[in-house]
């Protein structure tokens, strides 16, 4: 049995982590049991989520996840793509992981209104009079990470700007599709539907928010993923799930 170490669901979403829920689509589309548990986090080989736990072997990192479910299960995502398409569907993913993820990031944690009623919550075990010092510390090393990236020396205007053209790049590719490569999904689906269900959240007021609700084909593209991987759900992101 494999054990996906989660945060748990938050933010009317299966997860607060995008890469989580990148991780257990992936699960989900190469129909492995799995189960999810959220007290993972202390022991992350590499301090983040999600890792997997498979037969003793732990394998950290969503990409690595997904390499692993296709050398040792015989999968291939991508079945039925050309090499010209793998490559897109790659440069895809980084665009939301290592930029649009940033954005996200930034959104939830720097403005105040969002960080409480988002973030916030993942400090709701700490004891009151140390929670402060703790949010404040952890805010700055989130805006520090932020800053090392690049996106946090922007204005918000910028980010806005940087943001959208991302989104706006995944809704032209998209298009009138029912998945990025067509009538079924590819390994970019879980990631696409992942950041773009993160951007949509309802409770954030962002920029990527604004972006991503301009366009109906992520809004519908998010329901319809929703339908097929999260059927015990009726929307995900406000987007109704209709397969
Ligand atoms: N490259 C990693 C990124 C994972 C990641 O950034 N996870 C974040 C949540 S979205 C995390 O666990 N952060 C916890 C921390 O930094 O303490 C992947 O693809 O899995």
């Amino acid at each position: 049995m494999i054990t996906l170490y989660t945060f748990g669901p938050a933010f009317g979403l299966p997860d607060p982590s995008p890469f989580v829920m990148k991780a257990e689509v992936l699960l989900k589309m190469a129909g492995l049991v799995y189960h999810a548990d959220t007290k993972g986090l202390r022991r992350a080989p590499k301090g983040k989520l999600p890792y997997i736990e498979d037969d003793g072997e732990r394998i950290a990192d969503s990409t690595f996840i997904r390499w692993h479910i296709e050398k040792k299960y015989g999968i291939d995502f991508d079945r039925g793509l050309s090499r010209e398409q793998r490559a897109t569907a790659w440069a895809f993913e980084k665009l939301a992981e290592d930029h649009l993820y940033w954005a996200i990031v930034e959104a939830r944690w720097s403005d105040d209104a969002n960080f409480a009623k988002g973030p916030q919550i993942f400090f709701r075990r700490i004891p009151s009079p140390l929670r402060p010092v703790v949010i404040a510390m952890i805010r700055r090393r989130v805006r520090n990470a932020l800053r090392a990236h690049g996106i946090g020396r922007h204005s918000q205007a910028e980010i806005g700007a940087l943001a959208a053209s991302s989104i706006d790049a995944f809704a032209e590719f998209l298009g009138a599709k029912p998945f990025f490569f067509g009538r079924e999904p590819t390994g970019i689906d879980a990631t696409a539907f992942a950041f773009i269900a993160a951007a949509l959240c309802p409770i954030f007021t962002a920029a990527t928010r604004t972006a991503a609700e301009r366009h109906d084909n992520l809004r519908a593209y998010v329901g319809r993923m929703t339908a097929r991987y999260y059927p015990e759900r009726s929307e995900i992101a406000g987007c109704i799930a209709v397969a």
